[in-house]
């Protein structure tokens, strides 16, 4: 009898989820040509794989290898969504997957957009991982990729060199979650540098362990916001009360005339993030936060171009503490929060990981300075912590996205041993 039972309930949930599975798919990409049979088979075209993908009911996955593919196909009208022309056309949910950052390089040409998800509801969801986007080209919102309206799992991406109106990396009017991805030299018309977040309805996005680095936007006539993100519920189209969180993420060098690094309208949360050098062109510092906006930044640091971190008076930015500010201008207040400091960061470069990051110098304020109740489980490049880096032996958080291992603060008191040990000798006696 309990047996029965047993297996009556697996042949219900088998019943429930095979469905789901059933027809799904695995379209592999055999060639970089943007051709368009119809067909994916031994001949298979990235446009040809998404189409399969498209017509084939439930979830999908497609591979492509190693690469450069280049979109190729110029359509009798703009902005046409049959997947023939222009960019591609991803409906239904859909895992893509190239071989690598470095491996896999999506061009738009300079002329397309190169992925259009156009899904329904947040239930609907794709997936975009290991590859390059790069050179799209797109006069509306979102030039590498526009999410419609479901939900977008981003990860080891690098949106490279593209442009859009608004979103020049990508454009999320849906969900967004991003890890371990680098938006690089993405360049708006308007708004949105590198990502745009304009969500259809109330939502809760994520950037973890990213890169932003050298993203602009550049409104001539109105003053281009968020030269990194653009997070707006005020904006046509967008929606109010919806979140984006920020964690173990770099910021560096993005330009905007609002907003260097971040413009926002909504709520953003920041967490033990980095940013460094980046600059308004014409006011309200590296982080903008128009009303209704809210920015709260925890374990984080502001090391943007001379006081220009914030604009002050700055309404509905606050702290929960363990922030290092190089001004005031933020009024970050809490008891732990170091302001008119100076973190002491080096430059942006590979440290390990998947992304580039700012390693902190020795002596840095920042090293066991942060607060270890929301502390990540890693760092941005995946580097555990908390790491005890001041030789305390207390595991404490660094501020910001990179956590320093092992000793930087006394470095001579940490290899004390070792030089005694030196100096005495294996046996422990002084050497004669
Ligand atoms: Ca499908
Ligand atoms: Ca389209
Ligand atoms: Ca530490
Ligand atoms: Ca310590």
């Amino acid at each position: 009898m309990k047996n029965y039972a047993v297996s009556c309930a697996v042949a219900i949930l088998s019943a429930a989820l095979f469905p789901m599975f059933v027809n799904a798919a695995e379209f592999q990409v055999t060639k970089t040509a943007d051709t368009f049979d119809g067909a994916c088979n031994a001949d298979c075209s990235l446009r040809e794989a998404v189409q399969a993908a498209n017509a084939n009911p439930g979830h999908d996955k497609i591979v492509i290898p190693a690469g450069t593919y280049v979109l190729t196909r110029v359509g009798e009208e703009s902005g046409s969504n049959t997947n023939e022309f222009e960019d591609l056309d991803v409906r239904d949910d859909t895992t893509i997957e190239g071989a690598g950052v470095d491996k896999t390089i999506v061009s738009g040409n300079d002329q397309f957009r190169i992925f259009h998800m156009l899904n329904n509801g947040p239930e609907e969801t794709s997936t975009v991982r290991q590859m390059t986007l790069r050179n799209a080209f797109r006069e509306s919102c979102g030039g590498g990729i526009r999410e419609s309206d479901g939900t977008i799992f981003i990860s080891h991406v690098k949106f490279l060199n593209n442009y859009a109106e608004r979103g020049a990396g990508m454009c999320a009017r849906g969900i967004a979650y991003i890890s371990d991805s680098i938006f690089e030299g993405n360049v708006a018309a308007l708004w949105g540098g590198g990502l745009t977040v304009l969500p259809r309805r109330v939502s809760h996005s994520e950037v973890v362990r990213s890169t932003f680095v050298g993203n602009e936007a550049q409104d001539p006539q109105f003053g281009g916001d968020g030269g990194a993100i653009e997070h707006c519920g005020t904006c046509t189209g967008g929606t109010e009360g919806s979140t984006l969180d920020v964690i173990n993420s770099t910021f560096v060098g993005n330009i905007a005339e609002n907003g260097g690094a971040i413009w926002n309208t909504l709520e953003v949360y920041v967490l033990n993030s980095t940013f460094k050098d980046n600059a308004p062109t014409f006011q309200d510092g590296a982080i903008a936060n128009p009303p209704p906006g809210i920015i709260t930044f925890e374990n984080s640091i502001l090391d943007n171009l001379p006081g220009l971190n914030c604009r002050a008076p700055t309404n509905n930015i606050f702290s929960a503490g363990h922030n290092i500010e190089t001004s005031i201008h933020c009024e970050l207040e809490a008891a732990s929060d170091q302001s008119r400091t100076d973190p002491l960061l080096g430059e942006l470069g590979d440290n390990g990981g998947p992304t580039p990051t700012i390693p902190l110098l020795e002596n840095s304020p920042a090293i066991d300075a942060g607060g270890n109740n929301n502390c990540p489980a890693t760092d941005q490049r995946g580097q555990e912590r908390p790491v005890d880096g001041d030789n305390d032996t207390i595991e404490t958080c660094d501020i910001g996205a990179y956590e320093v291992e092992g000793d930087m603060r006394n470095p001579i008191i940490d290899a004390l041993p070792g030089i005694i040990d030196y100096l005495m000798g294996e046996d422990g006696k002084e050497d004669e």
